[in-house]
């Protein structure tokens, strides 16, 4: 069957995409939608015509996985063309998502009307892009100057509501009720004819664009995507329409070649790759999670819960001592509360949160939980301790899970007589806010525990990846050698903030240095100020345990911003005296080669061993879990781009030994995505 089809209802012809999963605008929908309009064009009886979707969505845009083929007709713009010159008015009647090429689409309509639920958004920018299909020429006249601005350089939707309100949208029809609506909205079209978008003026003030821009210019570093997308909207509120559009579809092209786009487009299907488990069929019968069991009600434990919570899950959660959980618990009430504050969720949001959440001091209380997460301190005996006990009173198929950042999940699962049920489930912290969770797999862990992990992730709105049992995963595994490698050039004469500085310019949001202060220099010291064996062990000893005791590679002051501190330089000049290093310049290409490089080299090694199912899964771990800029697509993407044979070689030029995947792309000149 086509996948556009047309029905007539009297004097309306309606115009139906059914293209699963989300109606992506492919050649055979364009192709549909232009012969759907000719069609009604060429009918005496047809006096307008409604655009609407089957399934879960409007079109959510062009198809994507198009952009890398040659194209088929028609084109994007012969479509629009077509709808918008139509003399007999068409509706774009909306439900789910309109986005991208899907609003650039509506907005060629000549009307809209759209269910309460529905969101419009023009999303590009997310993928690199800008709406190169009139999108930035049109949503200026339609929806004034600063909601085009802000929806084409941030890509965030709007409501039905808001569009309304915008003159986006001209009717909201109620709830399930869109065709019917949309049917007899149309008949009232008739008499006003066809209103073209094209035509309008600009609405707003071109000024407010400055002041957009700088406003965030933070948000948009080292982003090509966000300033075309500017440029266009502004180049709308001076050119006429058709010399608008002409600028657009150069600026378009220009992203659609740059490495920027191509590495966003990578981390959008890697992203949704990932939840795919190689070895475990996708109809897997999963486990149900109903209630949800917290170990451990510190920072961790309570970000954690707060997942569950919001995504309306109960969750019991356990401490030892009254004390703590009551502190646990008052800390998710003020996260709560904090957001609330900042508008982003309702009170009674907060207290519906609030009202499923059980503290106790009794594990027996966690029995009819589902899935057991358990976030105690990271040392293995206490693990398998609270894991044995685990064992005695949860229910038979919970899964047990540990969210240990580094520890051998397999040998937890030993303590237990239920191997199968149990895994890993590594959150990044704030775990409430980052959206990495990395869902470790023990030897024995049963196939349908992993899918229902994978599963519940996408439930609490995280990205999961599969990763090994090896220490530290995927993530931290990787963390280590730049670690490494960062304190090696301070010996040999790099500072801190030369370091960090490379880094922050590479796009990361900060560098290691940085980093260590903000997760606290003294995570896994020995806690033994006399005993001074290394730079940490003398920063540690002398309080200087990162951010927060105001002090660490860096000096902070009250609002947390860093300066070089001479403590810090002294105590480096004297390790690297004593070990004999000879100070250097160094420059910032080594930095690159001597901290990123080891990176992919690690990276080739966990694919070889097979601790990650891919490459793309490693680059949504860096992407989501420690802030590698998406516009570099991860470490492998940005490998490729960079080229095995160049990082093999800058490897080799520094003494690094090279993994064997690593050395057979550079010989093969091979990808690893
Ligand atoms: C554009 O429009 C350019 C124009 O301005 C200019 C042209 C000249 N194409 O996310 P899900 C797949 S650029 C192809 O899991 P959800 C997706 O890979 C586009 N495939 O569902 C997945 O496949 P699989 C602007 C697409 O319910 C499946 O659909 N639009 C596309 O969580 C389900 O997706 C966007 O950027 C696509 N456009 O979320 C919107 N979209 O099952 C991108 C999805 O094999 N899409 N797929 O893994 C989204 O944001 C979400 O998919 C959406 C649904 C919110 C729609």
């Amino acid at each position: 069957m086509s996948v556009v089809t047309t029905e007539r209802h009297g004097d309306v012809l309606v115009i139906i995409s059914n293209n699963p999963p989300v109606n992506a605008l492919g050649a055979a929908v364009r192709g549909g939608l232009k012969a759907g309009v000719e069609e009604a064009l060429a009918d005496d009886g047809i006096k307008a015509v409604v655009i609407r979707c089957d399934g879960r969505t409007f079109f959510a845009g062009a198809d994507i996985t198009e952009f890398t083929k040659a194209p088929v007709p028609p084109s994007f713009p012969e479509m629009i063309e077509t709808i918008e010159n139509s003399p007999k008015p068409v509706i774009a009647a909306i439900h789910g998502t309109a986005l991208g090429g899907g609003l650039e689409t509506a907005l060629s309509c000549h009307y809209r009307v759209a269910v309460p639920s529905a969101q419009l958004g023009v999303p590009e920018v997310k993928l690199g892009l800008l709406p190169g299909a009139g999108g930035t020429q049109r949503l200026p006249r339609v929806a004034g100057i600063e909601a085009a601005v802000e929806m084409c350089a941030t890509g965030n939707p709007v409501s039905a509501a808001k569009a309304e309100s915008l003159g986006l949208v001209d009717l909201v029809a109620e709830e399930g009720k869109l065709a019917e609506t949309a049917i007899a909205f149309a008949r009232e079209c008739v008499a006003r004819g066809p209103r073209k978008s094209s035509a309008m003026p600009v609405k707003g003030d071109p000024a407010y664009i400055e002041s957009f821009t700088k406003a965030n210019a933070r948000k948009f570093r080292g982003f090509d995507a966000p300033a075309a997308n500017i440029a266009c909207v502004e180049a709308a509120t001076r050119l006429p329409f058709e010399e608008g559009i002409a600028f657009e579809r150069q600026e378009f092209m220009k992203l659609m070649m740059g490495s920027q786009s191509a590495a966003q487009r990578h981390i959008f299907f890697s992203e949704r790759k990932a939840s795919k488990i190689d070895d475990v069929p996708e109809d897997t019968k999963l486990r149900d999670i109903r209630k949800v069991g917290m170990i451990g009600a510190g920072t961790m434990g309570g970000g954690i819960s707060m997942n569950f919570l919001s995504a309306g899950i109960p969750v019991t959660i356990l401490e030892m001592k009254q004390e703590a959980l009551d502190r646990g618990v008052g800390l998710i009430r003020k996260n709560y509360e904090a957001t609330a504050a900042k508008g982003r969720m309702k009170p009674e949001q907060v207290e519906a949160a609030m009202s499923i959440l059980t503290p106790t001091l009794d594990m027996a209380d966690l029995a009819d939980c589902d899935l057991i997460i358990e976030a105690v301190f990271e040392n293995m005996d206490v693990k398998k301790e609270v894991f044995g006990k685990l064992d005695a009173i949860a229910k038979p198929g919970a899964i047990l899970a540990s969210n240990t950042s580094y520890l051998d999940v397999n040998e937890i699962a030993a303590a237990t007589s239920r191997p199968q049920d149990v895994l890993g489930l590594h959150f990044f912290s704030p775990a409430n806010v980052m959206k990495l969770l990395e869902v470790v797999r023990g030897a024995k862990t049963a196939p349908d525990v992993l899918a229902t992990a994978m599963a519940v992730a996408k439930k609490i709105r995280k990205v999961a990846v599969v990763a090994g049992v090896c220490d530290g995963f995927i993530g931290n595994r990787m963390l280590k050698p730049r670690q490494i490698e960062a304190m090696k050039l301070l010996m040999e004469g790099a500072t801190p903030q030369q370091i960090d500085k490379v880094h922050v310019d590479f796009g990361m949001p900060m560098g290691p240095f940085q980093m260590s202060d903000l997760a606290g220099v003294d995570i896994g010291w020995h806690r033994d100020p006399t005993r001074i064996e290394n730079v940490r062990d003398a920063l540690c000893a002398v309080g200087r345990w990162g951010q927060k005791t105001g002090k660490g590679f860096y000096d902070y002051d009250e609002k947390r911003n860093p300066t070089p501190s001479a403590e810090v330089q002294a105590i480096i000049d004297d390790f690297s005296a004593r070990s004999g290093a000879v100070k250097r310049e160094i420059g910032d290409e080594e930095i690159i080669e001597r901290t990123l490089y080891p990176m992919v080299n690690e990276g080739a090694l966990i694919l070889e061993e097979k601790m990650a199912q891919r490459a793309s899964d490693i680059d949504v771990v860096w992407v989501y879990g420690y802030g590698w800029p998406v516009y570099r697509g991860g470490p492998m993407f940005w490998a490729d781009l960079e080229g095995a044979n160049k990082i093999k070689a800058g490897l080799e030029k520094h003494g690094f030994a090279i993994a064997p995947l690593l050395a057979e792309k550079a010989a093969s000149k091979g990808r690893f995505n």
